[in-house]
């Protein structure tokens, strides 16, 4: 037989797949349906690392698998093709991202074929498809009809040099992504997504699903859930406004509603702190007596990004906002009002009653400004702590009320309940719950993204504000916007006439404005409003990547349906998606925003499942030789496509999949492939050795050794243990060649293993046992565990090397579990009994000795 050549076997079945189709999945099927997802790739212009194949390979071992046994599965692929990266390099470049962009999905296509993925071709998604994103763009009308999406003016990271607005995750420790320069908060109208809304669906609904517990815990974090009270103070300035007819809006306005998890704390609320973006301070300026100072510390703090702010190690600034207090409504008590970068403008009501005896921030802060600090509770009496240990920090735990009236002597939770009672009866708080969790800042001033599918009409709003304004339903951000002091109606772009295409431009900079390189292109900009055909203007601000990347599953399932997003048949038949893989990095926001628009599209009828996905598991990464991340500007990334040339395909998936436990950080070593390859050569040569079956006889030794491996491999499959799977093939060889043949039947059944990992060989190997069959379509072998042959072995077990007692067990066990059980025999108890091991030296099958 010829030598193992991977190059001309991983062309002929790749070629024979391509014409065959055998992963292509079946609409409709009268058989059970799996549907695994792999997160689908950037296709970046640096193309496949060695990390992506390690979620492919391992999912496509299961698709196969799945596939054996019956079921009727969809491995899909596609690209998330929108994005920074490919916008930058065709400014640098000046070329079109839309021809960057089909170069690289070219690169990343034929390095996934060559490497033998069994994705279903014939369903590839591209979200930069205008046949794909029209689906896109239909969504957001969907949510801008059901008032999930508003414009809002918010604080955005700007950057000073590019001129550019960026979102969080374009914000590297402050600075910008692009340039490294310092970024800067600045005010600009975004469109908003109010995700908010889903806050408590998307928390409990963690319950219906499989997600591994550290992702269930990320996304709880996310969302971060508080049960506390909101509770109102009043204001009292000692000058009076302006004008006597300002003064009802006033007692409105100054009233100071705080969040508070702690309710039963409020009698030892001694100050207050508002953030340095609250209303307050514009709506009480004129009773404000040093304003100036004020002004200042805000101009500051604006400037540092909220971890600067929330940092607990930072010391804590803030300003006394002098002319005002606040007046405490449990013991009327009147306290200071401060202004202090540590409360967040974006969590609760961006303002805190401090309680400095009881929260560490506010005792450090009381501290610096001198400010009173009044217990409240008190540990229960058990484990009391001494005054000295309390003066140097807070107790921010449970135990009785003291020093807080009618709360005196209840335990937390009661004084908590009461507290809240106390405040609803009286109209000055209630029960209330807070989510960290924000709406999703859902624009970008960016040129390649989706257009946001909206026009802005100006005639539209005065003839709808003679009718709307006094029923005063017509709401900015919802209804209408301002620009340059006109007001607009923000107008649907009609389904009809989705996509709205992006255009071809000549420039794709971004504008000296900051505006997105869309509004630069005035007869595009400029178009009639679909309502009243007045002219109107489009919106030039495009979607986050993470649009596209929410729905993809959904488009998998019908990627040519022009009529729909997807034929809800079809959703039905493949809904949810039963094994999702991905990195962790995407458990929070990704994961999140795909579960909102998936609950939001059951709530309007379009899926018929509540959540998108059963299950969602996740690797660990591949790092570098050298042990840090690959990365371009290190020098140290492995090249993919010259592991497939020198190695091969096979050799290259198997070595992915032996590196190290699927779900741990592993290196990468480029000698590990060399024995993966060397593995393959001798699955090779064996093929020579191998006999026909002989009627009524069979070897059992090999019957017993290949049902082993069977059941280590079902067993690893479903635990996604893929690097035990392979080094249970190699013991399987090693046996093998001990064994110096095999039959016919044992070996094919090897090759259907084999074939998970190894596909190219499998094929190849299967066609030569004079199959005119695909391995991939064979039936997955079924496991006899009565033909598993438990070799029983006796241990010698010996104290200082004298041979003490002796041991039945069964053979090839870990050293462990055999040492535990030598450890228990009366004998060697006996032995032992007064004296340390200082070594149990261990001969695998066959002795422990304890030194003593
Ligand atoms: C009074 C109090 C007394 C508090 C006490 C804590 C302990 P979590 O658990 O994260 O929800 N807080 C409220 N809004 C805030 C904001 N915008 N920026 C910074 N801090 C804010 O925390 C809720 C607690 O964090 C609230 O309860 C409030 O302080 C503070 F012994 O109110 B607490
Ligand atoms: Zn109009």
């Amino acid at each position: 037989m010829a030598e193992y050549n991977h190059k001309t076997i991983e062309s002929k079945w790749q070629k024979i797949w391509e014409e065959q189709k055998p992963f292509k999945a079946a609409y409709p099927s009268d058989k059970k349906k799996f549907y695994p997802l792999i997160e689908f790739p950037y296709p970046s212009g640096e193309g496949l690392h060695t990390g992506h194949p390690r979620s492919y390979c391992a999912l496509d071992a299961i698709a196969r698998k799945k596939r054996m046994e019956g079921f009727n599965v969809l491995y899909p692929i596609g690209w998330d093709a929108f994005g920074l990266p490919t916008e930058n390099y065709a400014i640098k470049m000046g070329r079109p991202p839309q021809e960057i962009s089909k170069e690289n999905i070219n690169n990343f296509r034929r390095q996934l074929k060559s490497l033998g993925i069994g994705f279903d071709w014939d369903r590839e998604v591209n979200t930069t498809d205008s046949k794909y994103y029209r689906w896109t763009q239909w969504i957001f009308l969907q949510l801008l009809k059901h008032d999930l999406a508003y414009k809002a003016n918010i604080a955005i990271s700007w950057c000073p040099k590019c001129k550019i607005g960026l979102a969080n995750e374009e914000v590297v420790q402050g600075n910008c992504e692009r340039c490294g320069t310092q970024t800067e908060k600045r005010q600009k109208e975004q469109w908003m997504l109010e995700i908010t809304k889903y806050a408590d669906r998307l928390l409990s609904d963690l319950d219906e699903v499989d997600y591994l517990e550290k992702i269930k815990i990320q996304q709880q974090n996310w969302i971060g859930r508080s049960e506390g009270a909101s509770v109102k103070f009043k204001v009292r300035s000692k000058k009076s406004p302006p004008t006597a007819d300002q003064l009802k809006a006033e007692e409105v306005k100054s009233q100071l509603e705080v969040f508070t998890t702690r309710p039963d704390t409020l009698f030892g609320a001694t100050f207050m702190v508002i953030a340095p973006e609250h209303p307050l301070i514009l709506n009480i300026e004129y009773g404000i007596s040093n304003i100036d100072e004020v002004k200042d510390y805000i101009d500051v703090a604006m400037k540092k990004t909220d971890l600067e702010r929330s940092d607990e190690k930072k010391e804590k600034t803030g300003i006394k906002i002098e002319g005002i207090t606040a007046i405490n409504p449990a013991n009327n008590e009147e306290i200071p009002i401060f202004v202090a970068d540590y409360v967040m403008m974006g969590y609760g009501t961006g303002a805190i009653m401090a309680v400095p005896a009881h929260d560490n921030r506010d005792f450090a802060f009381a501290k610096k400004y001198n400010i009173s600090i009044k217990e409240v509770v008190r540990p229960d009496s058990s484990n009391m702590t001494n005054s000295s240990n309390r003066a140097n920090r807070a107790y921010e735990g449970e135990g009785r009320s003291v020093n807080s009236g009618f709360l005196d002597c209840l335990m937390t939770n009661e004084a908590k309940q009461k507290m809240i009672e106390w405040l609803e009866e009286r109209k000055l708080g209630s029960k209330s719950v807070s989510y960290k969790l924000r709406d999703w800042v859902f624009s970008r001033q960016h040129y390649w993204g989706e257009p946001i599918p909206v026009v802005y009409c100006r005639s539209c709003f005065e003839k709808s504000s003679k009718k709307k304004v006094e029923s005063r339903k017509f709401k900015i951000g919802r209804d209408y916007i301002e620009i340059n002091h006109e007001k607009y109606v923000i107008v649907p772009v009609p389904e009809s006439d989705l996509p709205v295409e992006l255009p071809v431009v000549e420039n794709y900079e971004p504008t000296d404005s900051g505006e997105s390189p869309l509004a630069a292109i005035s007869d595009w900009v400029n178009t009639t409003c679909p309502v009243c055909e007045s002219p109107a203007i489009r919106e030039t601000d495009t979607m986050p990547t993470w649009a596209g990347s929410s729905w993809y599953y959904l488009r998998y399932i019908d990627p040519d349906n022009d009529k729909m997003l997807a034929d809800p048949n079809k959703l039905k038949y493949w809904l949810p998606v039963d094994l999702y893989n991905g990195g962790m990095e995407h458990v929070t926001l990704h994961l999140l925003y795909s579960r909102f628009w998936h609950k939001f599209l059951f709530d309007i009828g379009v899926v018929p499942t509540k959540e998108p996905y059963q299950k969602r598991v996740s690797h660990g990464m591949i790092l570098a030789p050298d042990g840090q991340k690959m990365s371009k500007s290190r020098g140290n990334v492995v090249n993919p496509d010259e592991m497939v040339e020198k190695f091969g395909a096979d050799a290259f998936r198997l070595y992915e999949m032996f590196l190290g436990p699927f779900d741990q950080v592993v290196k990468w070593q480029t000698d590990g492939i060399r024995g993966t390859y060397r593995f393959l050569e001798k699955v090779w040569r064996m093929s020579d050795k191998i006999t026909e079956d002989k009627e009524g006889e069979e070897d059992k030794e090999s019957e017993s050794q290949i049902n082993k491996l069977i059941q280590k491999i079902n067993s690893d499959i479903d635990n996604m243990q893929f690097n035990t799977s392979v080094s249970t093939m190699m013991e399987f060889m090693n046996f093998v060649e001990k064994n110096g043949s095999l039959s016919q039947s044992v070996w094919e059944k090897f090759l259907i293993v084999l074939s998970l990992f190894a596909p190219h060989i499998a094929e190849e190997l299967w066609s030569q046992t004079n199959k005119e069959t695909l391995i991939c379509q064979q039936v997955w072998p079924s496991l006899d565990e009565s033909k598993i042959i438990e070799l029983q072995i006796t241990y010698a077990i010996q104290v200082n090397g004298k041979l003490r007692a002796s041991l039945d067990i069964k053979g090839n066990l870990f050293e462990n579990d055999v040492v535990q059980k030598a450890n228990e025999l009366p004998n060697i108890i006996e032995y032992l009994k007064d004296s340390k091991i200082q070594k149990t030296i261990f001969v695998k099958d066959k002795i422990v000795n304890f030194v003593i």
